[in-house]
């Protein structure tokens, strides 16, 4: 009772999300959802030891795509990638735990499915740049902002995992 009450007093007042505490923002792309990749992609983050703090199936509005996006508007792909990620719903998550920002993107692969190694995600699920299954954050300070953009602070979850003492 008082580690989950330690636990929740460090995820709420912590300043900064640092060590285990750090977290990613990840979308399972519509491609993905469609091709029904979404079990197979979550149970890889489950079974790496990263926590669920957030989870939800959203057909995302047109400003939420071009704030996400909007590094990328000056692109030439970019008004297909905002119609691609309106082409269906978006399972919009959030992991955390220990470096899950550069750790998930690796576990993603390279951003052309191509170039991405066979066990990674888009190694593994897809074949074309503009179907590339999922998007995760590139940097800390991305994912504090991806996942402000997705989500009210009220839908991440402060819950105690069993298995984290085997984990960490
Ligand atoms: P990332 O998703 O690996 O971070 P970014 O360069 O941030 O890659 O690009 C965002 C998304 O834009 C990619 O995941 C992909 O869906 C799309 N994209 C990137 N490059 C191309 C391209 O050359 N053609 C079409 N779509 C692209
Ligand atoms: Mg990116």
């Amino acid at each position: 009772m008082i580690c989950f009450f330690l636990s929740l007093f460090s995820q709420v007042f912590q300043s900064g999300w640092t060590g285990v505490n750090e977290r990613t923002f990840i979308a399972i792309k519509p491609d993905a959802v469609q091709r029904k990749l979404v079990g197979e992609i979550v149970q890889r983050f489950e079974r790496k030891g990263f926590k669920l703090v957030a989870l939800k199936l959203v057909q995302a509005s047109e400003d939420l795509r071009m704030d996400h996006y909007w590094d990328l508007r000056n692109k030439p792909f970019f008004s297909g990638l905002i119609h691609y990620m309106r082409s269906g719903p978006v399972v919009a998550m959030v992991w955390q735990g220990l470096n899950v920002v550069k750790t998930a993107r690796t576990m993603l692969g390279e951003t052309n499915p191509a170039e991405s190694l066979p066990g990674t995600i888009r190694g593994d699920y897809c074949v074309d740049v503009g179907r590339n299954v999922i998007h995760g954050s590139d940097s800390v300070p991305s994912a504090q902002k991806e996942i402000s953009l997705w989500f009210k602070p009220h839908e991440l979850q402060l819950w105690e995992r069993n298995s984290t003492p085997w984990i960490y």
